[in-house]
């Protein structure tokens, strides 16, 4: 049995979940005015609310008591430092330095980090700024209309999902996209439409050696080529973002195009950093510091507020209760925002890449269950779709709700609606219903939990601030079942295999077992099939 199962807090929480079993939330708020002032919490232009959740106050004292017995202070204030809380991969952590608007210095190996970091952002700003203005040229002499980002998983999913969420304050004369499957039929359908000599493409992975990456970097350059000739620049259509200099260079970028960040910065945990180019370009520079600012202005609360009213803290502890002791399996997050459609998906990567781990950090298998399913799109959407199992079915699925409430001019009538069917819904979780002359198959039960996150308006600031909000929340819980959130050994294994199949598929190998070895089989007849096709 793990240190974390055995513990008090632990089995006071136990015995908890067995006395509140029968509690309904409802009931809470009856027996207490004031709950919802009490279970709400303002940051800046965010504001949320936790009181329609199925905790009671001494269930909140026990899970503070759980966060304080646990490494959690410790381990804040080691990634905050610099120290390595990356032990797998002997790094720290430091997304937080990438955000660090203060004076302060973080000590990496003796060395402040912060003069480099102020540094790519100075880059970052002139690079931008020339694009945005138009003084880059392409090599016919043309501004940059199109951007194209390729890049996968931590490398994608936060430029894309913040630049999406964004649009509204985007560069009238710049469209961004992204492409990330290594399936031809993503590059192919985003180069349709281009020209060479007015697109940008920014070649953005972290180590420079994902297959993906590489296969539509170099089937965007052969396309450059092809449309722009052989005597076109190259070096004034590509840069890249990376920590592998060599390699970007070997592709044939200039080193004064390649945008640097450092190992210490977590694919998933990116965007902060040179990773955001895409949102610069898109937003301005001065956009993408008023997001740092938001993000860090929520560092400095998970920082320095006390447990009960920081908003990463309870919001993990709540999820805490939810898994390890009334038996949740997944979190749904359900932005009631089309321009945040993107962030379930961001979500999704940070919190299960993070989280979904079975080993302590000393190596030793967890007795308890550590990071959820995370799953969700927009709603209404969602009303008419899954929501039904969320009011009926077997499963206990709590739920985060995230809205804006600020109206865009021309449909206010509509975000009015979009706001009450989110009101709505999270009322009917909590209340479910069962009126007078309902038959069994209509009634709802109901006492199904939910947080409301409210932004004052879709900004750079509060979408930093949520992000933030996000990633400290996937952090305490991490410190408290005590893994490492900060490695993937999961996907790494995927992007090994990927290369040893390819390779061993030419190859012909027998190494592998009957089911693997058979549909290998049936791939390379496939392609030999196609390859003397189109030699015919
Ligand atoms: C993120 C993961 C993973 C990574 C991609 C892309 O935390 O490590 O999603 O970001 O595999 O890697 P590169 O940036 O190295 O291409």
């Amino acid at each position: 049995m793990n240190l974390l199962s055995s513990s008090v807090s632990w089995k006071k929480l136990s015995a908890l979940a067995e006395e509140t079993a029968n509690d309904r939330i409802s009931d809470y708020f009856a027996a207490d005015p004031a709950r919802f002032d009490k279970m709400s919490l303002r940051l800046g232009e965010l504001f949320l609310d936790f009181s329609k959740n199925k905790v009671n106050d001494k269930v909140l004292k026990a899970l503070i008591d759980l966060a304080e017995h646990s490494p959690l202070r410790q381990r804040r204030a080691q990634m905050f430092s610099g120290d390595i809380v990356n032990v797998t991969e002997k790094r720290p952590v430091l997304h937080t330095a990438l955000r660090n608007r203060g004076q302060d210095s973080v000590i990496v190996d003796g060395e402040d980090v912060m003069p480099s970091i102020r540094a790519s952002l100075e880059k970052l700003k002139g690079f931008s700024e020339q694009v945005r203005s138009g003084e880059w040229k392409g090599y016919k002499g043309n501004r940059i209309t199109d951007i194209v980002n390729i890049g996968i998983g931590g490398s994608d999913l936060g430029p894309n999902m913040t630049v999406r969420a964004l649009l509204h304050a985007k560069h009238p004369d710049l469209k961004l996209h992204f492409v990330s499957n290594v399936d031809g039929q993503h590059i192919k359908k985003v180069l349709k439409s281009l020209k060479p000599e007015s697109t940008l493409f920014i070649v953005s992975t972290k180590t420079f050696s994902t297959q993906e990456t590489l296969l539509n970097a170099q089937t965007a350059r052969r396309w450059f080529y092809k449309n722009a000739g052989e005597d076109a620049d190259v070096g004034q259509h590509f840069v890249a973002v990376s920590t592998n200099q060599e390699a970007a260079m070997e592709f044939g970028i200039r080193q004064e195009n390649i945008f640097e960040f450092w190992a210490w910065v977590g694919g998933r945990y990116s965007l902060w950093s040179s990773i955001g180019l895409p949102i610069a370009l898109s937003i301005g520079y001065e956009g993408f510091i008023e997001l740092l600012e938001g993000a860090y202005e929520m560092d400095q609360h998970f920082l320095n507020a006390p447990m009960e009213e920081n908003m990463p803290v309870l919001m993990a502890l709540i999820g805490i209760w939810y898994i390890n002791f009334l038996g949740a399996e997944t979190q749904a997050v359900i932005p009631y925002d089309q321009a945040l459609h993107q962030l379930p998906a961001f979500l999704q990567q940070l919190d299960m890449e993070s989280n979904g781990k079975s080993v302590d950090i000393e190596g030793n298998p967890v007795d308890y269950a550590t990071g959820p399913i995370v799953w969700g799109q927009t709603g209404s959407n969602g009303q008419h779709a899954f929501f039904q199992l969320l009011h009926q079915g077997t499963r206990f699925v709590p739920i985060d709700f995230i809205a804006s409430l600020e109206a865009d001019e021309q449909t206010t009538e509509h975000h009015f609606a979009l706001l009450t069917n989110m009101l709505a819904q999270a009322n009917a979780f909590m209340n479910g219903d069962d009126s007078d002359g309902l038959l069994d198959y209509q009634m709802c039960p109901g006492n199904r939990p939910s947080n409301v996150i409210l932004l004052d308006r879709i900004s750079p600031r509060s979408l930093g601030a949520l992000i933030a909000l996000y990633e400290h929340k996937v952090f305490v819980q991490g410190a408290i079942w005590n893994i490492n959130s900060f490695d993937q050994w999961g996907v790494q294994l995927g992007k090994r295999l990927a290369n040893e199949i390819s390779r061993n598929i030419e190859q012909k190998s027998q190494d592998y077992d009957p089911s693997t070895q058979g549909l290998m089989e049936l791939v390379r007849a496939a392609f030999e099939r196609q390859d003397s096709g189109s030699k015919k």
